[in-house]
């Protein structure tokens, strides 16, 4: 069986590269993605699949090689990008990451309605590349304590 990976979408310049950084741990630069970046553990989707609901196919299709599916919500810029129900159509686990939570505090309510709409009924991390919050317990609970931090 090939080794399942944590599938990472979101809109562009959400975040996406910047939380596989820290979850590959392998210190690359951070670089813009035209097209799906397989790593060791992650797969990082281009923005434009979740901006254009005809590349929905092509995110479902993908995430049949995932573990986890990570929907990131950008509390920085909350637009409302998802259609509504979309976390729904994932047969892997769905988890809810808002993202840039060091940014725009006032937005916090409006990132946790979206991933309501979107149909996100998993947990959900609000996390920080910058501070840290949220990291290791996305971590923990991705690929349990065992890990290195
Ligand atoms: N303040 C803050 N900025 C962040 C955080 N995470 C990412 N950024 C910044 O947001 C910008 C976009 O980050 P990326 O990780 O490249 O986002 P992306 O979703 O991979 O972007 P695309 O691949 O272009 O769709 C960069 O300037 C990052 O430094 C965060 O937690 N806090
Ligand atoms: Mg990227």
């Amino acid at each position: 069986m090939r080794k399942k990976r944590v599938m990472v979408v979101g809109p562009t310049q959400c975040g996406k590269t910047s939380l596989v950084r820290l979850l590959e741990q392998d210190g690359k630069p951070v670089r813009r993605t035209p097209d799906m970046i397989y790593g060791k553990v992650t797969m990082d989707c281009p923005g434009s699949y979740v901006e254009n609901a005809d590349s929905y196919k092509h995110l479902i299709a993908a995430s049949q090689d995932a573990s986890h599916v990570l929907l990131l919500v950008d509390q920085s810029r909350p637009i409302d990008i998802y259609s509504p129900r979309f976390a729904q159509a994932f047969t892997k686990p769905v988890v809810g990451v808002i993202t840039k939570t060091d940014l725009k505090p006032e937005n916090r309510e409006s990132c946790l309605r979206q991933l309501k709409l979107m149909g996100v009924d998993g947990p959900i991390f609000p996390i920080s590349v910058k501070t840290g919050e949220g990291i290791n317990e996305l971590k923990d609970y991705l690929f349990g304590s065992a890990v290195d931090k």
